[in-house]
Protein backbone atom coordinates (compact mmCIF):
# COMPACT_ATOMS: atom_id res chain seq x y z
CA UNK A 1 0.00 0.00 0.00
CA UNK A 2 1.43 3.65 -1.13
CA UNK A 3 2.32 5.45 2.48
CA UNK A 4 1.06 8.43 1.18
CA UNK A 5 -2.84 7.00 1.23
CA UNK A 6 -2.88 6.96 5.05
CA UNK A 7 -0.17 8.93 7.21
CA UNK A 8 -2.90 9.10 9.52
CA UNK A 9 -1.69 12.96 10.16
CA UNK A 10 -4.87 13.72 11.38
CA UNK A 11 -4.71 11.45 14.27
CA UNK A 12 -2.61 11.56 17.46
CA UNK A 13 -0.78 15.36 16.15
CA UNK A 14 -1.44 17.61 18.66
CA UNK A 15 -2.10 18.51 22.58
CA UNK A 16 -5.78 20.16 22.33
CA UNK A 17 -8.23 20.82 24.46
CA UNK A 18 -11.88 20.34 24.23
CA UNK A 19 -12.34 24.07 24.49
CA UNK A 20 -9.55 24.62 21.48
CA UNK A 21 -11.49 22.91 19.23
CA UNK A 22 -14.08 25.53 19.76
CA UNK A 23 -14.36 28.56 17.31
CA UNK A 24 -15.36 31.95 18.92
CA UNK A 25 -18.76 31.79 16.93
CA UNK A 26 -21.42 30.74 19.89
CA UNK A 27 -23.67 27.53 19.09
CA UNK A 28 -26.40 29.42 18.61
CA UNK A 29 -29.22 26.48 18.85
CA UNK A 30 -32.21 27.00 21.03
CA UNK A 31 -31.75 26.27 24.94
CA UNK A 32 -32.25 22.74 25.02
CA UNK A 33 -31.95 21.75 21.87
CA UNK A 34 -29.60 18.19 21.98
CA UNK A 35 -27.46 19.26 19.27
CA UNK A 36 -25.47 21.15 22.24
CA UNK A 37 -24.58 17.57 23.39
CA UNK A 38 -23.64 16.21 20.39
CA UNK A 39 -20.73 19.32 19.71
CA UNK A 40 -19.86 18.96 23.17
CA UNK A 41 -19.22 14.90 22.27
CA UNK A 42 -17.60 15.90 19.29
CA UNK A 43 -15.19 18.52 20.89
CA UNK A 44 -14.04 15.94 23.85
CA UNK A 45 -13.18 13.28 21.14
CA UNK A 46 -11.47 15.85 18.89
CA UNK A 47 -9.31 16.53 21.88
CA UNK A 48 -8.89 12.64 23.16
CA UNK A 49 -7.64 11.61 19.88
CA UNK A 50 -5.56 14.77 19.55
CA UNK A 51 -6.76 15.76 15.77
CA UNK A 52 -5.05 18.17 14.58
CA UNK A 53 -7.51 21.45 13.53
CA UNK A 54 -5.23 21.40 10.08
CA UNK A 55 -6.15 18.18 8.98
CA UNK A 56 -9.70 18.37 10.00
CA UNK A 57 -12.57 18.85 8.04
CA UNK A 58 -16.14 19.44 9.04
CA UNK A 59 -18.78 19.50 6.35
CA UNK A 60 -22.65 19.33 6.51
CA UNK A 61 -25.60 20.06 4.49
CA UNK A 62 -28.86 22.55 5.63
CA UNK A 63 -30.44 22.12 9.15
CA UNK A 64 -30.49 23.07 12.73
CA UNK A 65 -27.86 20.50 12.96
CA UNK A 66 -25.85 21.78 9.95
CA UNK A 67 -24.97 24.66 11.78
CA UNK A 68 -22.74 22.69 13.35
CA UNK A 69 -19.32 23.60 11.54
CA UNK A 70 -19.29 27.39 12.35
CA UNK A 71 -18.31 25.93 15.66
CA UNK A 72 -15.92 23.59 14.98
CA UNK A 73 -12.10 24.72 14.89
CA UNK A 74 -11.23 23.15 11.29
CA UNK A 75 -11.79 23.60 7.64
CA UNK A 76 -15.48 23.11 6.75
CA UNK A 77 -17.96 23.73 3.81
CA UNK A 78 -21.94 23.74 4.01
CA UNK A 79 -23.03 22.66 1.59
CA UNK A 80 -26.66 22.21 0.21
CA UNK A 81 -29.50 20.68 1.74
CA UNK A 82 -28.59 16.63 1.59
CA UNK A 83 -25.47 16.81 -0.13
CA UNK A 84 -22.80 16.99 2.33
CA UNK A 85 -22.06 13.00 1.85
CA UNK A 86 -21.20 13.06 -2.17
CA UNK A 87 -19.19 16.76 -1.11
CA UNK A 88 -17.21 14.83 1.61
CA UNK A 89 -16.47 11.91 -0.48
CA UNK A 90 -15.01 14.34 -3.16
CA UNK A 91 -12.79 15.94 -0.41
CA UNK A 92 -11.57 12.52 0.83
CA UNK A 93 -10.86 10.61 -2.15
CA UNK A 94 -8.57 13.85 -3.10
CA UNK A 95 -6.92 14.47 0.80
CA UNK A 96 -7.04 11.09 2.23
CA UNK A 97 -4.64 12.67 4.51
CA UNK A 98 -7.73 13.98 6.36
CA UNK A 99 -9.77 13.68 8.83
CA UNK A 100 -13.82 14.07 7.82
CA UNK A 101 -16.56 14.75 9.36
CA UNK A 102 -20.36 15.26 8.41
CA UNK A 103 -22.72 16.29 10.96
CA UNK A 104 -26.60 16.86 9.61
CA UNK A 105 -30.39 16.24 10.41
CA UNK A 106 -32.40 13.86 9.83
CA UNK A 107 -34.37 15.56 7.33
CA UNK A 108 -30.87 16.65 5.11
CA UNK A 109 -29.40 12.76 5.90
CA UNK A 110 -32.86 10.54 4.84
CA UNK A 111 -35.20 12.84 3.14
CA UNK A 112 -33.92 14.90 0.52
CA UNK A 113 -30.04 13.20 0.67
CA UNK A 114 -31.13 9.43 1.25
CA UNK A 115 -30.27 8.70 -2.06
CA UNK A 116 -26.70 9.10 -1.17
CA UNK A 117 -26.58 7.11 2.61
CA UNK A 118 -26.59 3.75 0.68
CA UNK A 119 -23.26 4.52 -1.28
CA UNK A 120 -21.85 6.13 1.00
CA UNK A 121 -21.89 2.86 2.98
CA UNK A 122 -21.53 0.71 0.27
CA UNK A 123 -18.77 2.12 -0.84
CA UNK A 124 -17.04 2.65 2.26
CA UNK A 125 -16.03 6.16 1.98
CA UNK A 126 -13.23 6.60 5.37
CA UNK A 127 -15.20 9.27 7.57
CA UNK A 128 -17.36 9.68 10.05
CA UNK A 129 -20.93 10.48 9.25
CA UNK A 130 -23.14 11.91 12.46
CA UNK A 131 -26.87 12.38 12.48
CA UNK A 132 -28.50 14.67 14.69
CA UNK A 133 -31.53 12.80 14.72
CA UNK A 134 -34.05 14.71 16.19
CA UNK A 135 -37.28 13.01 14.91
CA UNK A 136 -37.96 16.63 13.11
CA UNK A 137 -37.24 19.23 10.72
CA UNK A 138 -36.04 21.81 13.31
CA UNK A 139 -34.82 24.67 11.17
CA UNK A 140 -37.98 25.18 8.93
CA UNK A 141 -40.29 24.94 12.16
CA UNK A 142 -41.25 21.66 13.03
CA UNK A 143 -42.27 19.21 9.83
CA UNK A 144 -42.47 15.38 9.60
CA UNK A 145 -39.33 13.75 9.06
CA UNK A 146 -38.56 10.16 7.57
CA UNK A 147 -37.72 9.60 11.67
CA UNK A 148 -40.65 11.23 12.93
CA UNK A 149 -43.18 8.93 15.08
CA UNK A 150 -46.64 8.11 13.41
CA UNK A 151 -48.70 9.27 15.80
CA UNK A 152 -46.66 12.48 16.21
CA UNK A 153 -48.43 16.04 15.01
CA UNK A 154 -46.44 18.34 13.38
CA UNK A 155 -47.41 21.46 10.88
CA UNK A 156 -47.68 19.09 8.17
CA UNK A 157 -49.23 16.68 10.35
CA UNK A 158 -52.17 18.41 12.18
CA UNK A 159 -54.16 14.85 12.65
CA UNK A 160 -50.61 13.65 13.30
CA UNK A 161 -49.06 11.18 10.49
CA UNK A 162 -49.35 7.66 8.48
CA UNK A 163 -46.05 6.76 8.04
CA UNK A 164 -43.63 4.31 9.09
CA UNK A 165 -40.61 5.83 10.24
CA UNK A 166 -37.65 4.71 8.96
CA UNK A 167 -34.72 3.20 11.51
CA UNK A 168 -31.43 4.88 10.35
CA UNK A 169 -29.14 2.55 12.05
CA UNK A 170 -30.96 -0.52 10.68
CA UNK A 171 -30.40 1.27 7.45
CA UNK A 172 -27.02 1.70 7.67
CA UNK A 173 -26.68 -1.90 9.02
CA UNK A 174 -28.06 -3.47 5.70
CA UNK A 175 -26.20 -0.64 3.16
CA UNK A 176 -22.84 -1.81 4.65
CA UNK A 177 -21.56 0.40 7.20
CA UNK A 178 -18.61 -0.85 8.41
CA UNK A 179 -19.05 0.72 11.77
CA UNK A 180 -22.90 1.57 13.05
CA UNK A 181 -23.12 2.77 17.03
CA UNK A 182 -25.89 4.87 18.23
CA UNK A 183 -26.66 6.84 21.95
CA UNK A 184 -28.76 9.52 23.24
CA UNK A 185 -26.91 13.12 22.83
CA UNK A 186 -27.44 13.94 26.15
CA UNK A 187 -25.27 10.77 27.20
CA UNK A 188 -22.09 13.14 26.04
CA UNK A 189 -19.74 10.43 27.69
CA UNK A 190 -21.17 7.80 25.35
CA UNK A 191 -21.55 9.48 22.34
CA UNK A 192 -18.27 11.18 22.74
CA UNK A 193 -16.86 7.63 22.64
CA UNK A 194 -18.50 6.48 19.85
CA UNK A 195 -17.25 9.48 17.87
CA UNK A 196 -13.81 8.89 19.14
CA UNK A 197 -13.66 5.27 17.84
CA UNK A 198 -15.79 6.23 14.81
CA UNK A 199 -13.11 8.84 13.54
CA UNK A 200 -10.31 5.82 14.62
CA UNK A 201 -11.87 3.52 12.49
CA UNK A 202 -10.93 3.13 9.03
CA UNK A 203 -13.97 2.89 6.88
CA UNK A 204 -17.34 4.53 6.75
CA UNK A 205 -18.67 5.29 10.63
CA UNK A 206 -22.20 5.81 11.27
CA UNK A 207 -23.48 7.04 14.71
CA UNK A 208 -26.95 7.72 15.26
CA UNK A 209 -27.22 10.43 17.76
CA UNK A 210 -31.09 10.72 19.45
CA UNK A 211 -31.35 14.48 19.78
CA UNK A 212 -34.41 16.43 21.68
CA UNK A 213 -35.95 19.49 19.95
CA UNK A 214 -37.43 21.36 22.88
CA UNK A 215 -39.21 23.96 20.18
CA UNK A 216 -40.63 21.35 17.73
CA UNK A 217 -41.65 17.72 18.99
CA UNK A 218 -42.85 17.81 22.33
CA UNK A 219 -42.79 13.90 22.05
CA UNK A 220 -39.31 12.50 22.06
CA UNK A 221 -37.61 14.73 24.67
CA UNK A 222 -35.02 14.48 26.17
CA UNK A 223 -36.03 12.58 29.25
CA UNK A 224 -38.24 10.14 26.70
CA UNK A 225 -34.97 9.46 24.96
CA UNK A 226 -33.15 8.74 28.33
CA UNK A 227 -35.65 6.06 29.44
CA UNK A 228 -35.75 4.44 25.91
CA UNK A 229 -32.29 3.67 25.61
CA UNK A 230 -30.64 0.50 26.16
CA UNK A 231 -27.01 0.11 26.78
CA UNK A 232 -26.40 -2.80 24.39
CA UNK A 233 -25.21 -6.35 25.95
CA UNK A 234 -21.97 -6.90 26.96
CA UNK A 235 -21.64 -9.88 25.69
CA UNK A 236 -22.93 -8.72 22.19
CA UNK A 237 -20.29 -9.56 19.11
CA UNK A 238 -19.67 -6.16 17.33
CA UNK A 239 -18.67 -8.55 14.37
CA UNK A 240 -21.91 -10.02 14.05
CA UNK A 241 -24.16 -8.39 11.31
CA UNK A 242 -27.14 -10.38 11.87
CA UNK A 243 -27.25 -10.22 15.71
CA UNK A 244 -26.84 -6.24 15.27
CA UNK A 245 -29.60 -6.60 12.83
CA UNK A 246 -31.73 -8.33 15.26
CA UNK A 247 -30.66 -6.37 18.43
CA UNK A 248 -32.43 -3.36 16.41
CA UNK A 249 -35.52 -5.11 15.24
CA UNK A 250 -36.09 -6.21 18.40
CA UNK A 251 -35.81 -3.15 20.23
CA UNK A 252 -37.89 -1.32 17.54
CA UNK A 253 -40.66 -4.08 18.31
CA UNK A 254 -40.21 -2.92 22.00
CA UNK A 255 -40.26 0.72 21.61
CA UNK A 256 -36.85 0.55 22.70
CA UNK A 257 -33.22 2.49 21.82
CA UNK A 258 -30.50 -0.06 21.69
CA UNK A 259 -27.35 2.18 21.99
CA UNK A 260 -23.76 1.87 22.05
CA UNK A 261 -21.51 -0.06 19.52
CA UNK A 262 -24.16 -1.88 17.19
CA UNK A 263 -21.35 -3.35 14.10
CA UNK A 264 -17.73 -2.90 13.41
CA UNK A 265 -15.84 -4.70 10.48
CA UNK A 266 -13.00 -3.52 8.76
CA UNK A 267 -12.91 -4.00 4.95
CA UNK A 268 -10.79 -1.76 2.57
CA UNK A 269 -11.94 1.98 1.59
CA UNK A 270 -12.64 3.38 -1.80
CA UNK A 271 -9.32 5.83 -1.46
CA UNK A 272 -7.52 2.21 -0.79
CA UNK A 273 -9.30 0.30 -3.30
CA UNK A 274 -8.52 3.12 -6.04
CA UNK A 275 -4.94 3.33 -5.47
CA UNK A 276 -4.82 -0.36 -5.66
CA UNK A 277 -6.36 -0.10 -9.10
CA UNK A 278 -4.22 2.57 -10.36
CA UNK A 279 -1.23 0.74 -9.19
CA UNK A 280 -2.85 -2.56 -11.01
CA UNK A 281 -3.05 -1.08 -14.16
CA UNK A 282 0.50 1.11 -14.03
CA UNK A 283 -1.34 4.43 -13.41
CA UNK A 284 0.47 6.53 -11.38
CA UNK A 285 3.53 5.75 -10.08
CA UNK A 286 2.50 7.91 -6.60
CA UNK A 287 -0.85 7.88 -6.77
CA UNK A 288 -1.52 11.23 -5.12
CA UNK A 289 -4.43 13.51 -6.02
CA UNK A 290 -3.01 16.72 -5.37
CA UNK A 291 -0.26 16.11 -7.64
CA UNK A 292 -2.99 15.30 -10.53
CA UNK A 293 -5.09 18.53 -9.33
CA UNK A 294 -1.88 20.77 -9.70
CA UNK A 295 -0.99 19.17 -12.57
CA UNK A 296 -4.85 20.21 -14.14
CA UNK A 297 -4.32 23.77 -13.19
CA UNK A 298 -4.11 26.36 -15.89
C1 LIG B 1 -33.24 22.05 -1.66
C2 LIG B 1 -33.82 22.47 -0.35
N1 LIG B 1 -35.03 21.98 0.00
C3 LIG B 1 -35.58 22.34 1.19
C4 LIG B 1 -34.92 23.22 2.01
C5 LIG B 1 -35.57 23.65 3.30
N2 LIG B 1 -34.99 23.01 4.45
C6 LIG B 1 -33.95 23.57 5.12
S1 LIG B 1 -33.48 22.66 6.43
C7 LIG B 1 -34.68 21.50 6.13
C8 LIG B 1 -34.86 20.30 7.02
C9 LIG B 1 -33.97 20.28 8.20
O1 LIG B 1 -34.25 19.18 9.02
P1 LIG B 1 -33.11 18.25 9.56
O2 LIG B 1 -32.21 17.85 8.47
O3 LIG B 1 -33.78 17.15 10.31
O4 LIG B 1 -32.26 19.19 10.53
P2 LIG B 1 -32.67 19.89 11.91
O5 LIG B 1 -33.00 21.33 11.56
O6 LIG B 1 -33.85 19.18 12.47
O7 LIG B 1 -31.46 19.78 12.77
C10 LIG B 1 -35.42 21.82 5.01
C11 LIG B 1 -36.55 21.02 4.50
C12 LIG B 1 -33.65 23.69 1.60
N3 LIG B 1 -32.92 24.51 2.36
N4 LIG B 1 -33.13 23.29 0.41
MG1 LIG C 1 -34.12 17.04 12.31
Amino acid sequence: MNAILHPQMHLHQVDLKPKDYKTDTPSFWCAGCGHHGILTGLLRALSEIGVDPNFLVSISGIGCSSRLPYFVNSYKMHTLHGRAGPVATGVQLARPDLAVVVTGGDGDGFSIGGGHMPHLARKNINMTYILMDNHIYGLTKGQYSPTSRQEMKTTTTPYGGVEEPLNPVLYMLTYGASYVAQAFAGNVKLASQLIKEGMEHKGFAFINLLSQCPSFNEIDTAQAIKSACDQMDANHDISDLNAAMNAVNMAKQAGRIPSGLLYKTERPTLDQRMAELVERVGGHKDYDLRKIIDLARP
